[in-house]
């Protein structure tokens, strides 16, 4: 690569960064999602412009439709579009490079969706897709499209060639996550984001990232980007940007994002043991597996601020997790989930309905699992196969038709031919819905109605939901 170049001159090669996440097109986004800009762009945004880059981005999140990218790109004449990209918002990434080429400019799509058929993207108008981590390879496109170089064949990159695709030489993972700048805030509206957090929880929440990949292996678990690769920042280097989004922001409450959270026990104290040692006063959410969760640092996590916990629990049947090669037991959910519980850590779980294998019975299982622990907050989806991965590979002469189109299911609609049809699954995602609405109740009802309205809830959909939904494809099930 060349020098470095000063971003502030129109020597500079210009890059547009799109997120095209437009969240009143979500249809989850007001039951589940939460909102936070990108990190993969805001860091993107943020390596480009110290490899003297000069950048702009343009966040669709909180806009009406994709006219501002147009808007944009006309007023900054980027050299390069590079849009971030996700199944779900696939078609709007679409619309977007043609907005790139009105402008003069080359389209390139990165991101997960992109990674996992980027010839979709490829035939749809983007010039070149990034599969991989994004920062060298977004630097080196923009100072070939600056210079007129050409692009095709890039390090990191996929092209549409004479005779199909076209795969520049892979580029290596960056080797120290330290040398990433902070992410590029001041690219998106943070106030934005920031507020509107403000106004639903009182807490000014920002989401930070402290590694990248994951190393296990859920059968259902999309992973184009970074495979089943890790690394992480240092802790001193995550305690930097959460003392800069508490002085610049007023952040007071932190998502950590990865995939799994404190993968390894020792660089985890040591991160809890900085924020304690730096008072920063943050509350804190992450996601953790139950194998790794430790309950003798729960009183560790807790000081530090931690308040919630996601739990990937997924089924309450030892024989489902095993088929989803999820890698963990019964006994370490029960265990994990007593001891957040005990510590006052609210525990959000993460359930699955529908996959491969999963009969009545086990489904039962995963509701008195649920009912015994009772978690605060969960959400039971239908799986998704998610292309790419074994799942998908497994239904794919079962896929429905309405999977093939680019919007994601969300977990709300059944992709593929399972055991029952999707009217059973829908039923038993409002079981769960009773079931909790009946933990809730205990506290404020009389124990014993609350559980006379569970077993007369439990008894009408064994005698006469279950035969009329499950269709011909039901055991016969064991009673309780
Ligand atoms: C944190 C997270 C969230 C957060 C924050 C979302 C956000 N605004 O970033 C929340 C909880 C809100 C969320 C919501 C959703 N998420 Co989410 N999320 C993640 C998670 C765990 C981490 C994302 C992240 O920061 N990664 C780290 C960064 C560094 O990686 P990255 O974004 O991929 O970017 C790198 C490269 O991909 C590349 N790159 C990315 N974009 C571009 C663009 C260009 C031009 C180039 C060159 C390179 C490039 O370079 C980047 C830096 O190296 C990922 C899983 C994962 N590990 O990625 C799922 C994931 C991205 N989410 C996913 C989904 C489905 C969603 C939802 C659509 C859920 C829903 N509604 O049903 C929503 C969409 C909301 C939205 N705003 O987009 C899927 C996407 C699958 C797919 N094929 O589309 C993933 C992969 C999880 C999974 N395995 O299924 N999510
Ligand atoms: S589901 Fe979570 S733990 Fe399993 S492979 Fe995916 S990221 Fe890793």
């Amino acid at each position: 690569m060349s020098e470095p170049r000063d971003p502030s001159t129109s020597a500079a090669p210009r890059v547009l960064l799109v997120d095209p996440y437009l969240a009143r097109a979500d249809p989850m986004e007001r039951k589940f999602v939460e909102l936070y800009p990108s990190l993969g762009l805001l860091t993107l945004g943020a390596y480009l412009r110290e490899h003297g880059t000069a950048v702009e981005m343009v966040d669709l999140t909180f806009e009406r439709d994709a006219r501002p990218v147009g808007r944009a790109a006309g007023a900054f004449r980027p050299e390069v579009v590079g849009v971030h990209t996700k199944t779900l918002t696939a078609a709007r990434a679409i619309e977007i490079a043609e907005l790139a080429h009105q402008a003069g400019a080359v389209a390139v799509a990165g991101g997960p969706d992109a990674a996992t058929r980027p010839e979709l993207y490829l035939d749809s108008g983007f010039d070149l897709v990034v599969p991989g981590e994004g920062e060298p390879t977004l630097v080196e496109l923009a100072r070939r499209a600056h210079d007129g170089r050409p692009l095709a064949g890039t390090p990191g990159t996929i092209a549409r060639g004479p005779s199909g695709l076209l795969r520049g030489p892979s580029r290596p993972f960056l080797k120290d996550l330290d040398e990433l700048p902070l992410p590029a805030w001041d690219l998106v509206d943070m106030e934005r984001y920031l507020g509107s957090w403000e106004q639903s929880t009182g807490e000014r929440r920002a989401a930070v990232l402290t590694s990248r990949g994951c190393p296990f292996d859920c059968s259902w678990c999309s992973k184009p980007t970074f495979g089943r690769s890790f690394r992480q920042q240092s802790p001193g280097r995550v305690l930097a940007e959460l003392r800069a989004l508490k002085e610049r922001y007023g952040v007071t409450y932190v998502r950590f994002c990865d995939d799994v959270f404190g993968i390894h026990r020792p660089w985890l104290e040591r991160l809890l043991r900085g924020m304690v040692e730096e008072r920063l006063g943050l509350r804190f959410e992450c996601l953790a597996r139950v194998d790794l969760l430790k309950p003798d640092l729960l009183g560790e996590m807790r000081a530090a601020g931690l308040e919630r916990v996601y739990v990937g629990v997924e089924s309450g049947s030892q024989k489902m997790l095993d088929l989803m090669n999820r890698g963990t037991k019964l006994p370490q959910v029960e265990r994990t989930a007593a001891a957040l519980r005990a510590a006052g850590v609210r525990q959000f779980w993460f359930l699955m309905l529908g996959y491969p294998g999963e009969t009545d019975e086990d489904i039962e299982a995963t509701l008195q699992l649920f009912r015994r622990f009772s978690p605060e907050e969960y959400s039971v989806s239908i799986a998704v196969p998610v292309p790419g991965t074994r799942f998908h590979r497994a239904v794919g002469d079962r896929l429905q038709e309405k999977s093939a189109r680019t919007k994601g299911s969300g977990g709300r609609s059944l992709l593929f031919e399972a055991t029952y049809p999707e009217r059973f699954y829908r039923w038993e995602q409002r079981r769960f819905g009773l079931e909790a609405a009946l933990g809730k109740a205990r506290s404020r009802l009389s124990p014993t109605v609350v559980d006379r309205i569970g077993r007369a809830a439990d008894g009408f959909h064994r005698r006469v939901a279950t035969p009329l939904l499950a269709g011909d494809r039901r055991r016969p099930m064991r009673r309780s």
